[in-house]
């Protein structure tokens, strides 16, 4: 089991904050055992998660009982949340029961179970990610990849038992779940959740370590009194989507410290990242992690062989390392696709490197993943809910550029011409919210090719 500072005979006090419920690390077994205990089976867990303790202790307790975890965005429409539920085979529902779901609760039970061996193999996570097509794809994260992936951070930013560990991303993808709850539990250190990531939430925290995706950041310095009461802390951490090197530059400049950047994915945990103790570019994501590889192969045909170091030839950026995952859930065209052999993944990111093997993420190889607010949005999956709308004839969304969420989702539609409202709050109902466009456009039709396949990048994208 890979959460070891709950193996131990050891207490500590506040362990974890959740808002303002705090548990000590002998309260969180105690919860998560009894937990483990009322897990009626060895089928998924899926866990309505909230940002609150109920969902540390519900993810804790499933690792413990060694049955994998399927986090659900709570805010997810019973689209989204159907096609989780039914895609991951989950047998049990752990928080408030939305309408519509039947699997049976678990109900802690009144002794903790005594955490089983669990082969590290086994998939302990499964998280639904999109992809540019179609609806989102459960990817499979075994115990033993996730431990890879915190220990490879544990090592790059110096992480100790003694830090404290501050941030209020949701409880449901890589990013807040896996570095920002599981990594202080398998360190050993406290985590403070802020429930909302909002500045001045931040600011309250005396914590060493805050982490954000870029929004949150950019959020964080238009309030200066709040940017700088961070400067106390020692590590300012960036990632889910690309840092603009102005806001870097303006967090350094506020804080007195430049933040640490790094680069991930729901499939591959964190594979490059810049050190605690090394150089931060602004613009740049930093060096593999220990144990990552990357490779840049040609971004297309007729380009030379071999992509130079040379901080400027872009390519395909590829990644390898015991951190990914093992594959997409009931999916073998995904897997074949995503796979290139050697165990090699293919990220769809494009990237450059320089001779020191500094990375710098230029862009995606499809215009169809949009990244707003760090939450990674497949343009399909929206377009599939907007076209049940009796309003709408024919769609394309993309992500247009905005200034706080890095992209904003954008939604042409040929159709009646209405009431756009009534169309973005039809993708929030069937959704997650975050999956809803910002701006509908009316267009008479959409720009299509000689083959009708619709030019997106003539929409801005
Ligand atoms: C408005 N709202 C609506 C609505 N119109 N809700 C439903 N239907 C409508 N029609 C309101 C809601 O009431 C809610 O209010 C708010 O919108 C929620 O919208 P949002 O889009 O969530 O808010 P926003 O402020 O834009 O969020 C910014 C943000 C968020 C930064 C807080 O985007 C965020 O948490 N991002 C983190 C994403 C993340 O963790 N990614 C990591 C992926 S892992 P209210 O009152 O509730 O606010 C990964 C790997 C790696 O990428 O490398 O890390
Ligand atoms: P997700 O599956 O939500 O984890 O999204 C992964 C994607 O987020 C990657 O493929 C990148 O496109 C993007 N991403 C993550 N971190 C960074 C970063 N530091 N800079 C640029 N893009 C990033």
């Amino acid at each position: 089991m890979f959460l070891t500072s709950l193996t131990g005979t050891q207490d500590l006090e506040r362990a974890v904050t959740v808002g303002d419920d705090v548990l000590s690390r002998a309260e969180l077994v105690d919860r998560a055992g009894r937990f483990a205990a009322g897990i009626p089976d060895d089928g998924p867990v899926a866990v309505h998660a909230t940002a609150t303790a109920d969902t540390v202790v519900a993810v804790t307790g499933a690792i413990l009982a060694g049955v994998p975890v399927v986090p659900v965005p709570p805010d997810s429409g019973p689209a989204e949340r159907g096609h989780v539920l039914a895609d991951s085979g989950a047998t049990s529902w752990a928080g408030p029961r939305p309408e519509g779901v039947d699997l049976p609760l678990v109900v802690p039970g009144a002794r903790p179970v005594t955490p089983r061996a669990v082969d590290p193999a086994a998939t302990a996570m499964l998280l639904y990610t999109s992809g540019t097509t179609g609806r989102p794809k459960g990817a499979q994260l075994s115990g033993a990849a996730i431990a890879a992936g915190l220990d490879a951070l544990f090592e790059v930013w110096d992480w100790t038992p003694e830090d404290t560990v501050a941030h209020g991303l949701p409880l449901f993808h890589v990013h807040g779940l896996i570095l920002g709850v599981l990594g202080p539990l398998r360190r050993g250190s406290r985590v403070v959740h802020t429930e909302k990531p909002q500045p001045a939430r931040y600011a309250a925290v005396d914590a060493s370590m805050y982490f954000g995706v870029p929004t949150v950041w950019n959020r964080i310095v238009d309030e200066p009194d709040a940017a700088r009461a961070l400067g106390r802390a020692r590590l300012l951490v960036s990632g889910s989507a690309p840092l603009p090197a102005s806001l870097f530059d303006r967090i350094a400049a506020l804080t007195g410290q430049a933040p640490v950047e790094r680069y991930g994915m729901t499939e591959t945990m964190i594979t490059l990242s810049a050190h605690a103790s090394g150089e931060r570019h602004a613009g740049w994501v930093g060096l593999p992690v220990p144990g990552a590889e990357t490779r840049l192969l040609p971004a297309s045909d007729d380009a030379p062989a071999t992509v130079p170091d040379d901080g400027e030839t872009v390519g395909r950026l590829e990644v390898r390392g015991p951190m990914l995952f093992d594959g997409y859930r009931g999916r073998p065209d995904a897997n074949a696709e995503c796979w290139a052999g050697d165990g090699w993944f293919r990220t769809g990111d494009l990237a450059v490197r320089d001779p020191g093997g500094f990375h710098r993420i230029v862009g995606r190889e499809s215009t169809d993943l949009i990244k707003s607010g760090g939450y990674r949005i497949g343009s399909g999956e929206i377009e599939a809910v907007l076209l049940d709308h009796p309003g709408v004839a024919e769609v394309a969304v993309v992500g247009a550029p905005d200034p706080d969420l890095g992209q904003r989702i954008v939604a042409y539609v040929v159709g009646d011409g209405r009431d756009g409202q009534a169309l973005i709050d039809h993708v929030a109902e069937q959704l997650s919210w975050h999956k809803r466009p910002r701006e509908i456009v009316f267009v008479d039709a959409l720009p299509r090719n000689a083959m009708g396949k619709v030019q997106k990048k003539l929409l801005g994208a």
